[in-house]
């Protein structure tokens, strides 16, 4: 219900006490009562009318600055169940021995998990809502490091990125991106896909990272 609306039910709520107070007086003036309806309702009509007119001005300066249906682009502000995205790293170097061939690479620290979809003992993560997401992960190889990884998602390959450093003290990372569609409770994890060689480094200087966000 628009203000408008609110104040004139009030005055002619108003109005119906006035005239009932009225009408409990023994001396009624019907004439009188009947020509102060008319002056109450003429001064009513004038005032919705301003009302009305001060609307519309209002209305118009809302739209000169855009700030009419902004609202609308908005997702609602209590709707947190749509909101996804998780980030996470390796904590430390580590050999290309003891991460093999065929197996899931781990992200021991969760830097952001909003959805709780990520777990940082498996190094997975399980969709909490359909869409669409992005995906990004990076892998950084030190001496002599050497490896191929694969984005999997639901037991198919949707990414690749491979790593190469050639000589002793030098670093080459190596970073890719992804956008899937994504059912709910879909499994997505970083694999490697070779046994690989040397050293990988996540430290200070360059990390392995996983990072994954809800589009819509
Ligand atoms: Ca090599």
């Amino acid at each position: 219900m628009s203000c408008v609306d609110t104040m004139s039910i009030f005055n002619i709520i108003l109005l119906f006490s006035w005239v009932t107070a009225q009408s409990n007086t023994y001396d009624l003036d019907f004439t009188s009562v009947v020509k102060n309806l008319q002056d109450e309702l003429h001064r009513l009509k004038i005032q919705v009318e301003n009302l009305e007119e001060s609307h519309k001005t209002c209305v118009s300066s809302l739209k000169s600055f855009g700030l009419v249906h902004r609202k609308r682009l908005l997702l609602p502000e209590n709707d947190q169940s749509n909101h996804v995205a998780f980030s996470a790293h390796i904590s430390s170097g580590f050999t290309a021995a003891s991460l093999g061939k065929g197996h899931e690479v781990v992200y021991d620290v969760s830097d952001t998990n909003i959805g709780n979809g990520y777990d940082n003992v498996t190094g997975t993560f399980r969709a909490p809502s359909a869409g669409v997401y992005a995906f990004t992960w990076t892998i950084c190889a030190d001496n002599h490091g050497e490896i191929e990884i694969e984005l999997v998602i639901n037991g198919r390959r949707r990414g690749v990125s491979h790593v190469d450093s050639e000589i002793t003290n030098d670093l080459d990372c190596s970073t890719a991106f992804v956008i899937e569609k994504v059912s709910v409770g879909d499994l997505v994890f970083i694999r490697s896909t070779v046994a690989g060689e040397g050293l990988f480094m996540s430290d200070g200087r360059a990390r392995w990272a996983f990072s994954g966000w809800k589009l819509f």
